[in-house]
């Protein structure tokens, strides 16, 4: 037998006053149920005589995350929002919002149109659309210009970052500093109103006056999105649609947002920002554990190697307030490391982003010790020691030796293989990767890495102690490099291969940019150091020997000691002090002797081929993954890419932007170079089994169970 669903929304009468809740988990999403409960209990109250006035809140923590984004794809939007809105707008008996707690997107556009709106100081409220790549299309653009001003308006509608609700001067009509007093204030303020015959105020009445909304405040917004959103669609659609709201009465207002809604909402990027939304949910469900899974206490932090890494990650758990121990075995070494971790947080608080105490809060979190017995305690211990499996090894050895039974051992590690690091304890079923991304206490990434033999409650405590320290925690399986290092190394082949057929490097770095990513691989490698990539090749020279092309004009920069921007040049020179890269002949130079050397024919690219040589053999890599099970679903490996690599969340993650194109397209073209560039081409683009079955299929990656 079915269980019988509880109702999405619900009313109660208490005296002259009704009180309708939203009562739908997680988030009070405004799912057809809850358009369909709000417009049958509103209805019944407005005809309900002895109503006088009618309350809208929730039975939930959270007012409400608005439209229920699930159903977009459904194309099914009945009864529409806007209409629900009309009704409690045009309503004749005063119509009071109780913000019980954060209401975002159509949750905040329910309380803008109704008559009166109540909520706690510290409450949040926002119209986070843009994120989504639309625009709050149920009169969010229309309605909080007129009640917040149209400044603030933007600001919101613009950044869709949330906002304390009691900076927005002019939304609410009460705010009361105690939450628990909210319910009886508001019963309160609600009689006053029907004692006093108050009038009902409909938002669609206020005018905007057009001296608080000059061209350059649109001006100043247009210039913010030019840099701060650049290749986005939708936040040029915000600033028209509140645009609209300055110059046209609400009803004509409502028709513009319409219409600009329907515009994002059509758009590509509003079907990969909405992907990535729920890709980056769904990174947090995976198979390996569930609900009966214990989870470990990670109450202190053990962290070897108080370099940039060690000491970023460091600053991860300090935020969080988790004390840390810091190993060096050289007390230098390790005055240096805190030493750097004050300077960064020091750093912070002249940017007003941290307090003096928080500072002090944060190092007093953060001892040091110069012998591994220091470790004796800890719960969770992390190397971040140099990448090279003997010293990785000596390390997990005396960690077995020193920690307490039942301690969490993680590597760092970015390319090894952690089965091998985990075979050299006794303890391999406590052995995790935490593959941070640098630096380490900015990124939101983080890989997890499970091992042949880690325990599920490992994985479990540590997908939930990324939580805690902010990170979004991907669970990846064991391979060199694993998913995303993986697969940025043939982007970063390609691009040295075109250089060694002739394409500038500043041309392919334009042809990336203008994709989105947020710089050019030329301009990456000189950022991260070209003998970081030296190195890795050194160690793989099995895996790279048969293409003799492979990445030569990059090993004769690092060997001229042309490592990148630490040593003012690299692929491109810089000028002291000076991040910006200027184009070098000389390299141009290299690269066709290096051609002529090993028979490379140079020539013209179109700016087609550098972008699908450079990002299609990367989408190639991640089938294979797929098809592997490192990564457990396509979505996994899109929040990598978006969160670890700044691939631009508008194509939300290679997968995403692969199966947006057509996988046929991909394929296709992977057979093309595969058949043009000879041997070359022979080697390194063989589309992966995977793609070319679901290419054939007419599927996506999204469609793959492994
Ligand atoms: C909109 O309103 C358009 C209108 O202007 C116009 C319409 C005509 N829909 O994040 P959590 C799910 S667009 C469907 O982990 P938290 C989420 O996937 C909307 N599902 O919780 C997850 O599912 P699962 C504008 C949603 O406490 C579960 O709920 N609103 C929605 O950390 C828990 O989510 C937004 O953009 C939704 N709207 O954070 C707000 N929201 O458990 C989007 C959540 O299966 N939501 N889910 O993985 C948020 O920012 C956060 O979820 C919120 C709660 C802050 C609300």
């Amino acid at each position: 037998m079915n269980a019988v669903q509880p109702a999405a929304v619900t009313r109660q009468n208490k005296g002259n006053i009704a009180i309708v809740l939203m009562q739908s988990p997680p988030v009070n999403a405004l799912s057809k149920s809850v358009r369909v409960g709000l417009i049958e209990h509103i209805s019944a109250a407005l005809d309900d005589a002895s109503i006088e006035a009618i309350v809208i809140s929730s039975e939930q923590s959270l007012f409400s995350g608005g439209a229920d984004i699930s159903e977009f794809s459904s194309g099914d939007f009945e009864p529409p929002l806007p209409s629900v809105l009309e009704l409690i707008e045009n309503a004749d008996k005063p119509i009071v919002a109780v913000l019980n707690g954060p209401a975002f997107g159509g949750g905040l556009e329910v309380a803008l149109a109704c008559h009166y709106r109540i909520t706690f100081a510290q409450n949040k409220v926002g119209l986070p659309e843009v994120n989504l790549g639309i625009l709050p299309g149920a009169g969010g653009t229309q309605r909080l210009p007129r009640l917040a001003g149209v400044a603030k308006a933007l600001d919101m509608i613009v950044s869709g970052k949330p906002a304390i609700a009691s900076s927005v001067k002019g939304l609410f009509d009460l705010v009361v500093d105690d939450p628990s007093q909210l319910m009886a204030s508001s019963v309160d303020f609600i009689n006053d109103l029907i004692a006093n015959g108050a009038p009902i105020k409909r938002t669609k009445d206020i005018d905007i006056d057009p001296a608080t909304a000059p061209d350059e405040l649109f001006a100043q917004y247009r210039q913010g999105i030019a840099k701060q959103a650049r290749g986005f669609f939708s936040p040029e659609r915000c600033i028209r649609a509140v645009e609209a709201a300055v110059t046209l009465p609400l009803d004509e207002g409502l028709q513009r947002e319409s219409e600009l809604f329907m515009e994002c909402m059509k758009s590509p990027q509003a079907r990969s920002q909405q992907h990535f939304f729920f890709a980056e949910r769904a990174a947090g469900h995976v198979a390996d554990f569930d609900k009966s899974t214990p989870t470990r206490d990670i109450k202190t932090v053990g962290i070897i190697g108080a370099g940039t890494m060690g000491g970023g990650i460091a600053m991860n758990f300090a935020n969080a307030g988790i004390p840390v121990v810091m190993l060096e075995l050289q007390q230098e070494a390790l005055d240096k490391g805190l030493a750097l971790i004050r300077r960064n947080y020091s750093n912070s608080a002249k940017k007003g982003k941290l307090t003096e105490q928080d500072v002090e809060d944060r190092m007093a979190l953060l001892q040091g010790t110069t012998d591994y017995a220091g470790l004796a305690e800890v719960d969770l211990v992390i190397e971040a020691v140099f990448e090279k499996m003997d010293v990785k090894k000596q390390v997990f050895t005396k960690l077995d030796e020193v920690c307490k039974p039942g301690a969490i051992l993680a590597s760092n590690t970015s390319t090894l293989d952690l089965n091998e690091i985990a075979a050299s304890t006794s303890r391999p079923q406590d052995v995790i990767g935490l593959h941070f991304f640098s630096p380490a206490n900015v990124m939101k990434l983080l890989e997890v890495v499970k091992g042949e033999k880690t325990a599920a409650d490992v994985i479990k405590t540590s997908m939930l102690m990324a939580k805690k320290i902010r990170k979004v925690a991907v669970l990846v399986g064991v391979c060199f490099g694993f998913v995303g290092n993986r697969m940025i190394e043939p982007y970063g082949r390609e691009s040295n291969r075109l250089i060694l057929e002739g394409a500038s490097p500043e041309q392919i770095d334009k042809v990336i940019y203008d994709f989105g990513m947020p710089m050019g691989p030329n301009t990456m490698g000189d950022m991260a150091g070209l003998d970081i990539g030296y190195f890795v090749r050194q160690s793989r020279q099995a895996f790279i020997a048969h293409d003799p092309s492979y990445a030569v004009v990059a090993d004769r920069l690092v060997e001229e000691g042309r490592v990148g921007l630490k040593v003012g040049k690299g692929i491109y020179l810089y000028e002291e002090g000076s991040r910006t890269p200027i184009p070098d002949p000389s390299v141009l130079a290299i690269a066709k002797q290096e051609a002529q050397k090993l028979g490379v024919e140079q020539r013209q690219h179109s700016e087609q081929e550098i972008l699908e040589r450079c990002i299609f053999p990367l989408i190639n890599e991640g089938a294979h993954i797929l098809e592997e099970g490192i990564a457990a679903k396509s979505s996994d490996i899109d929040v990598i890419y978006v969160y670890g690599y700044g691939f631009p969340v508008y194509r939300g993650g290679p997968m995403q932007y692969a199966d947006e194109i057509g996988l046929d397209k991909v394929y296709a073209a992977m057979c093309k170079y595969r058949d043009e560039l000879g041997d070359y081409g022979k080697m390194w683009f063989e589309p992966a089994p995977l793609l070319k079955k679901l290419a054939e299929q007419g599927k996506g990656f999204a469609d793959f169970k492994k």
